[in-house]
């Protein structure tokens, strides 16, 4: 029998309630047979509320699940609130605050909802559950990979979530030992992955614990252009200088989101760009998607992690709040308030820091009312701790918008404005607008560009980017390329399994890392 939507939702709701009111010992839905090998992950999950059946008393376990119900069961064990959407699907609310967590990106599940009701694919379902239940999980390449007959099959932008999965004991593989990562998979099979996912301790990251407040680490080897060579970092004009006011050009990588790609931030990381010539890393630690703001001390020790490490590698190391989904920066100015006078505090006497107020404002926000009133305020409470590091700010149109801050520039020291391209969707425009503001006396610098067009994906685009490199080459700007990492996109430097800790031979990076490796030291 098919009901209408129209019906069909309120009669949820009316089950919704009916579980959540006599919360059975047993699974109770005349399907599921006692004797069966997912009665009790069944009834395990209908105790805890987060698991319901159909209005008829059906739970339907051989029936594949769909998209809205795979995330919705899984936003409630993750205690996810649900967010206010347009669209009337029933799950709509969840999906967006799911979205927005990060659990899953908006191709693969597009908020436009026609993807919702359709079979999960293994794969993302896997995503899904090890982002929400377990992040900080994580599974080694060599050992995890072997299990898994289909490897092969696999599309890297989900090795990581399924080796965490398989090193977690969440997955197991079918009796052949494969994984089948396009297939759906039944409600009973969801909720043996539930039930398995909340029987791992959550207290085994695979990380060291961080001490509370370690030290700033001491450098261990000096490095060509690196903070023992140039210390302190000056802005005289428009160029960015040495302590003793020669000229310098830093170059160097970003890391992807802190809450994704933290392995590729360790010492091993940075000491092997290091190698390959860079002076620069970007530690970009965003703030929605999953990030500092839903998960602020898990996230800070990764960030303070990534920056320690850069210190210790007599690298210059930007911290850049990492602004994207929510465009304005005054809507969390007070917890980037606290967060970097915090840091300020912690890195003051630091040369390697240059701290990158609001990476990329978006969407309906303006330079003089929102933007420079902010970065007004940070300024001041960064000075109060650090008199003389160089801060970065962004400006509207996901920092293209450096001609608004040309006309109406920030009061300070040592403050130099970003401007961020891809080189396959922008160009000479956007170029000529550097050179517009740098003649009206703007400092300008490059904190964040790829090779790929502006969704990182696409191309890659090296001509473009080549003629994008000299032209910052002949101006002395400084740049960091988006980004270090081994996602499955034209943007990331690294192909999918290469180690964690480097060293990274040519094999091991995509085109566009080989391209942008090779300019660090030019
Ligand atoms: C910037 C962001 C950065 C984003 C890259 C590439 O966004 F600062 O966070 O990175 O440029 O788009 C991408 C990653 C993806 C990830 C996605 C969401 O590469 O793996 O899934 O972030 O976290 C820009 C830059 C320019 C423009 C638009 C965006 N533009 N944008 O000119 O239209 O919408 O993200």
């Amino acid at each position: 029998m098919k009901l209408p939507k129209k019906v069909l939702a309120p009669l949820l709701v009316l089950a919704v309630c009916l579980t959540l009111a006599v919360l059975p010992a047993r699974a109770d839905f005349r399907d599921v047979a006692p004797s069966s090998w997912y009665e009790g992950a069944i009834t395990q999950l209908t105790q805890t509320g987060a698991l319901k059946g159909y209005p008829d008393g059906t739970f339907r376990p051989n029936q594949t699940i769909s998209a809205a119900e795979f995330v919705s069961i899984t936003a409630r064990l993750a205690g996810l609130s649900e967010v206010q959407d347009q669209t009337s699907h029933w799950a709509a609310g969840q999906m967006q605050a799911a979205l927005q967590a990060g659990w899953y990106d908006w191709d693969e599940i597009p908020p436009t909802g026609e993807l919702f009701d359709q079979p999960i694919p293994r794969q993302l379902a896997v995503k899904i559950l090890m982002r929400a239940l377990l992040p900080d999980v994580r599974g080694d390449y060599h050992t995890e990979s072997v299990k898994i007959k289909d490897f092969s099959t696999l599309n890297g932008r989900y090795y990581e979530a399924v080796l965490a999965a398989y090193a977690a004991g969440v997955v197991h593989g079918d009796t052949s030992g494969a994984f089948r990562p396009l297939a759906g998979l039944s409600r009973a099979e969801a909720c043996t992955l539930f039930q398995n996912a909340q029987a791992v301790q959550p207290a085994q990251p695979t990380q060291p614990v961080q001490p509370t407040d370690p030290a700033v680490p001491d450098p261990v080897q000096a490095r060509q252009g690196g903070v023992s060579q140039n210390g302190w970092l000056q802005v005289k004009g428009t160029q960015l200088c040495s302590e003793t006011g020669e000229p310098v050009v830093l170059r160097g990588m970003s890391s992807h989101g802190l809450q994704w790609y933290s392995q590729f931030t360790g010492s091993g990381a940075v000491s092997s760009l290091a190698d390959w010539g860079a002076n620069l890393f970007r530690v970009a630690m965003y703030t929605g998607e999953g990030g500092y703001l839903s998960q602020p001390s898990a996230i800070k020790a990764k960030l303070t992690a990534a920056v320690d490490a850069a210190i210790a590698n007599d690298l210059y190391v930007i911290i850049d709040w990492h602004i994207l989904s929510a465009g304005n920066p005054m809507s969390h100015v007070d917890e980037a308030l606290a967060f970097f006078t915090e840091m300020s505090q912690r890195y003051k006497d630091t040369p390697n820091v240059l701290y990158e107020l609001c990476n990329e404002p978006n969407g309906d926000v303006s330079w003089s009312g929102d933007v420079k009133p902010y970065a007004q305020r940070l300024i001041s409470a960064i000075r109060a701790n650090s008199p003389k590091a160089v801060i970065l700010v962004g400006s509207p149109t996901w920092s293209q918008d450096i001609h608004l801050a040309a006309a109406d520039p920030l009061e300070g020291e040592n403050l130099m404005y970003t401007l961020h391209f891809y080189a396959g969707t922008h160009g000479a425009e956007l170029r000529q607008r550097i050179d517009g503001a740098m003649a009206k006396g703007l400092p300008v610098f490059i904190s964040e560009w790829g090779t790929s067009r502006a969704d990182g994906s696409g191309g890659v685009f090296l001509e473009e980017s080549r003629v994008w490199l000299d032209f910052l080459d002949q101006r002395g700007i400084s740049w960091c390329n988006w980004s270090l990492c081994d996602k499955d996109e034209t943007s990331a430097a690294l192909r999918p399994g290469a180690p964690q800790d480097g060293p990274w031979g040519q094999d091991q990076l995509t085109e566009s890392g080989q391209f942008v490796f090779s300019r660090f030291s030019s």
